[in-house]
């Protein structure tokens, strides 16, 4: 059965200084690295949250406050600090991270109008990354899922990857949660297991 790592948005602004920090976010890029080492994946993908500066998910291009919500194109949208701006330092990758192990890279929230948390769509599903085709192209029938946030872009692309038909496990060492409140790591757990989600201690 052939399987595949999706390392989600291990970039600058997710961890430790960066415009929308996950705590303890770079403890996960070794566990990442030996993962990658053992050379059990057929492929191994990288997310990359990759937002123009005029992106509607951040607080500053709709004269709100970070914290509070909207309603974008009818669903509720978080609003979020600038944060993974193409062509700024934070939208790379964390320099600790072996990006040479990557076979194929997903960039998503490239549109300014959707925000998209999940590595296979669209938060209002309109349109697909190109993943799913990816996967299913390599044959792919398993994934494990790695990377940042659990309680936002890992919990999404996993419950996707459920919905897209593959058996899914999320590594519980290799995520970290950016808990807006205290209790969302937590219960994105709850919610990933409840969907059929496989987690890996
Ligand atoms: C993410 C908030 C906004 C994530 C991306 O990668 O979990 N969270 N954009
Ligand atoms: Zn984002």
């Amino acid at each position: 059965m052939k399987k595949a790592l999706i390392v989600v948005d291990v970039q600058n602004d997710f961890c430790e200084g960066g415009s929308l920090a996950v705590p303890n976010a770079s403890e996960i890029i070794p566990y990442i690295n030996l993962l990658m080492e053992e050379n059990q994946y057929d492929q191994i993908v990288f997310t990359q949250d990759f937002h123009p500066a005029n992106h509607k998910s951040f607080a500053s291009n709709n004269n709100r406050k970070v914290g509070e919500s909207i309603i974008l194109n009818s669903v509720p949208q978080f609003m979020w600090p600038d944060h993974c701006v193409q062509g700024t330092d934070g939208v790379k990758f964390h320099p600790d991270l072996n990006i040479e192990k990557a076979t194929h890279t997903v960039q998503k929230g490239t549109n300014s109008e959707i925000d998209s948390y999940s590595g296979f769509q669209d938060n209002n599903h309109f349109m697909k990354t190109g993943l799913d085709d990816f996967l299913k192209y390599h044959d792919i029938k398993l994934v494990e899922i790695v990377g940042l946030a659990l309680d936002y872009c890992v919990k999404f692309t996993a419950m996707d990857a459920v919905a897209n038909g593959y058996v899914t496990c999320v590594h519980f060492n290799g995520t970290r949660a950016v808990n807006v409140r205290p209790d969302n790591g937590k219960d994105a757990i709850y919610e990933l297991l409840q969907k059929g989600v496989t987690i890996l201690g």
